[in-house]
């Protein structure tokens, strides 16, 4: 079903721009770490963009803001999303597109005084990277039922901040139930955050499903000594291990295909130049397009740990910080992508996501589709992320197209 309907590209571009002013950073990039005051300041915005389209606006007890489109008929929704927290060292598309896309096409909707059969809605999910509060899709594994109101909120920041009691100090614990909104599909727009589609000439991404992935944190517990007088064989150093187990990671992905893995937290203490520290604390991020690979590897890593534990006397602790299957995608909505992109002329092609993204979680409730755009550079979680306004355009109108057949059908 081909329509004339397309968004408004200035429109949507003068939201981004708007919202990238939120938080923004010296280098260009935005920082609205999970209900900071700087991601408070980015859901106000939303919210009166939203409620200035004239849209029914609730947020629930984990903060997911949704913005709904009535239809003629009651029943489950078709729902566009993504988020608008960002990693400390963020660019200004990464999730902003997908809720900002979601944003327009309702706004075009509106434009054109079309009612589609079905409700459709936009939805900003809590803390969907994980940079701040851990699991990462907190928000959108919440609203799938993945996990309770209860242990979100009990959820701890580096510093021993409470995920919910950020929220009511920011004014985002919502009345609504996570999920209360029925989905009868989900679409999410967002960057690729990779180098695939620029390095195939550009073009958008069908995307087919999300990598699994299993984030963990080690705490290793040594002997603080004197980094001058210490013999090096009395020495009982977890700061050596830890680069250890970072080195045995990283070769594990020269063995196992399609493995990933690097440590992006390291804290060590007490932190002095001049003591062998007594911990570190550190974090592993390993990924893979299959579950058994990603089984295999942490098995690996688990072993090796308890090797060195016996062989050093260091002592080492794990806790799951995150672990999600791979996801595969619908067929019939993947095609609906496909087809979307041809009514505009636009090359496609089918690819997996390396990154987890809310849609990762919708999947567990009704049939999901991603569209990805090109990353210039393939960067992302750069301050330097970047994607053509055409590509964002063009991103915007198959979502709108998609959702549009999905919310008729
Ligand atoms: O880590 C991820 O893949 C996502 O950016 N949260
Ligand atoms: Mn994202
Ligand atoms: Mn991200």
């Amino acid at each position: 079903m081909s329509t004339n309907l397309r968004i408004d590209g200035e429109r949507l571009l003068s939201r981004l721009a708007a919202l990238s002013r939120i938080g923004a950073t010296p280098e260009g990039g935005c920082r609205r770490l999970a209900l900071t005051d700087e991601d408070k300041q980015g859901r106000d915005w939303l919210v009166g963009e939203l409620k200035a389209l004239g849209l029914d606006v609730r947020v629930d007890a984990i903060g997911n803001i949704v913005g709904i489109l009535k239809g003629q008929e009651d029943g489950p929704a078709v729902i566009m999303g993504s988020h608008i927290d960002t990693v400390g060292t963020g660019g200004r598309f990464d999730g902003a597109l997908g809720v900002i896309g979601g944003v327009e096409v309702l706004a075009a909707l509106r434009d054109a005084g079309v009612t589609p059969k079905r409700d459709m809605a936009v939805i900003a999910f809590t803390n969907e990277e994980g940079a701040r509060f851990h699991p990462d899709m907190l928000g959108s594994y919440v609203w799938a039922g993945g996990m309770s109101v209860e242990a979100a909120h009990a959820e701890k920041d580096s510093d021993g901040a409470g995920l919910g009691s950020e929220l009511k100090r920011i004014g985002y614990h919502g009345a609504e139930q996570p999920g209360f909104l029925p989905a009868h599909a989900y679409l999410e727009l967002h960057i690729e955050q990779g180098p695939v589609l620029e390095s195939e000439g550009g073009g958008l991404g069908a995307v087919t499903g999300i990598q699994a992935i299993c984030w963990l944190e080690l705490t290793l517990t040594g002997r603080p000594s004197h980094a001058g007088t210490t013999p090096m064989r009395y020495r009982k150093d977890p700061g050596l291990a830890a680069a250890r187990i970072n080195i045995f990671a990283n070769e594990l992905t020269k063995t196992i295909p399609g493995q990933l893995a690097n440590s992006g937290v390291i804290r060590t203490w007490p932190g002095n130049v001049n003591v062998v520290p007594e911990t570190v604390v550190m974090t592993l991020d390993l990924r893979n397009p299959l579950d058994a690979p990603l089984a295999e590897a942490e098995a690996a890593v688990r072993k090796f740990c308890a090797e060195l534990s016996a062989r050093d006397d260091i002592s080492i602790s794990f806790r799951d910080l995150a672990r999600f299957p791979a996801t595969p995608f619908a067929e019939e909505l993947i095609a609906s992508v496909e087809a979307s992109a041809a009514e505009f002329g636009l090359p496609i092609r089918r690819m997996i996501s390396g990154a987890g993204h809310d849609a990762q979680m919708m999947s567990r409730l009704c049939p999901t589709a991603m569209v990805f755009i090109p990353s210039i550079g393939g960067l992302s979680h750069n301050p330097a992320e970047l994607s053509s306004d055409d590509d964002m355009v063009a991103g915007a109108n198959v979502l709108l197209s998609a959702a549009w057949r999905a919310a008729n059908a």
